[in-house]
């Protein structure tokens, strides 16, 4: 049988610094609740993300819906359907309407330009994502977030530990949130967290993480249980260790696909961005029928003949999905709709051999015939 190349795979600490680093927890007995290591790690967190305030969480989809439900936003929130589902059910779960903008045909991130013809008196808020880790055109969602006074929330679950022009992407808007999810570039098995300027935001996401409660006999929000516990802290302070190394070993992964997969006509990759310190977190490519020969879903399925599970992330678009099925025109987001149909994102992790790479360029090469 040939081995299995999936679209991700965890990085690991080596075992025995995990089980050092976990120890203590057999003296104290104290597992979660914001413990040592919680408290540890997110001191860490703040240095290494360099931002001003981090507040943990048990995944990247709840503390997502918790910074909205902390920002009490009401009625729309302009955001892309190009993502990932829980970007779309954070803003549906928490009372709100997402309005969809479409994207840049080039990172796929918002396009700023057709943000202010969406804005109604209802708009509360942006929620744009950097999608794939690309990062999306900040200045510009600020300018129009300040016109008509309007919070700006980053989806940056992709984009652990990437800087544009040195500033960190966890800085930008009222706040940002990160998903340490498995497949992430830097994971703590599940895991989340919310970057943010106000104290007060943070205060209220401590609150509504742990039930709402405020203390023993008050209880003064309606939240729910989304704490990160010391096991997940611990993996977090592991893998911080070997965070650069590892993103090093994913640039070369994804330089040996550039090599590979440049100038192939029908064949699109992403540029690197202009001043951007990339996390190298996935490798998006886009297949233009026409010109390539063949389609995205057939390079999709010879691939699994090969044992090669590359992935439609993402597709469909979020709001194309059967839960919004019939609420949401996907002929509105005409450039999302293009990619989402085309895109393939292939295998991308730390000990990818580059052989292996070689071999995945291989196969979609032999199968182009236009
Ligand atoms: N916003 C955005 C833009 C996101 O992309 C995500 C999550 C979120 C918000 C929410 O964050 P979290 O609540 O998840 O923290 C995966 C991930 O579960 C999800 O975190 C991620 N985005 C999404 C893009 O991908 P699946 O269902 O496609 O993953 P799965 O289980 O098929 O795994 C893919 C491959 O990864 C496997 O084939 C092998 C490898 N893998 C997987 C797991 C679970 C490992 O190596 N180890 C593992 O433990 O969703």
């Amino acid at each position: 049988m040939k081995k299995q190349i999936m679209v991700a795979r965890s990085s690991m600490p080596p075992f025995e610094e995990y089980v050092k680093e976990i120890q203590s927890l057999w003296d104290t007995a104290w597992l979660t609740n914001m413990g040592r290591l919680h408290k540890e790690f997110e001191e860490k967190l703040v240095s290494f993300l360099k931002v001003p305030y981090i507040s943990l969480f048990c995944n990247g989809h709840l503390s997502l819906e918790l910074l909205l439900q902390a920002l009490k936003l009401e009625g729309e929130v302009i955001t892309t359907p190009f993502t990932f589902i829980s970007t779309t059910h954070a803003i549906v779960r928490n009372g709100l309407t997402p309005i969809f903008c479409d994207i840049n045909k080039d990172n796929y991130t918002i396009n700023v330009d057709q943000i202010e013809k969406l804005i109604t008196k209802k708009t509360s808020a942006i929620l744009p994502v950097h999608v794939y880790g690309h990062v999306c055109d900040t200045k510009a969602i600020e300018e129009i977030a300040n016109k008509y006074n309007l919070k700006v929330i980053y989806d940056a679950a992709h984009a652990f530990g990437v800087t544009i022009d040195g500033e960190a992407v966890g800085t930008f808007g009222d706040a940002s949130i990160f998903s340490f999810h498995a497949t992430k570039v830097f994971n703590t098995i599940e895991g989340g967290a919310v970057t943010f300027h106000d104290e007060n935001i943070g205060k209220e996401l401590y609150k509504l993480k742990n039930f709402g409660i405020q203390s023993e006999t008050v209880v003064d929000g309606v939240g729910v249980n989304a704490k990160m516990n010391e096991f997940q802290a611990a993996m977090g302070i592991c893998n911080l260790r070997h965070i650069d190394g590892e993103v090093e070993k994913r640039k070369k992964v994804v330089d040996r696909y550039f090599e590979n997969l440049e100038n192939i006509d029908g064949l699109c990759i992403t540029k690197e961005q202009k001043n951007v310190k990339s996390n190298y977190s996935y490798f998006p490519i886009v297949i233009d029928e026409t010109k390539f020969g063949i389609t995205r879903d057939e390079i999709y399925d010879e691939l699994r003949k090969e044992n090669i599970y590359a992935r439609k992330y993402f597709y469909p678009l979020t709001n194309q999905f059967q839960c919004y099925k019939g609420k949401f025109d996907k002929e509105q987001t005409p450039i999302a709709k293009y990619i989402s149909e085309r895109v393939l994102t292939l295998p991308l992790y730390a000990n990818l051999e580059l052989d292996d790479v070689d071999l995945i360029c291989n196969f979609i090469k032999s199968y182009k015939t236009a």
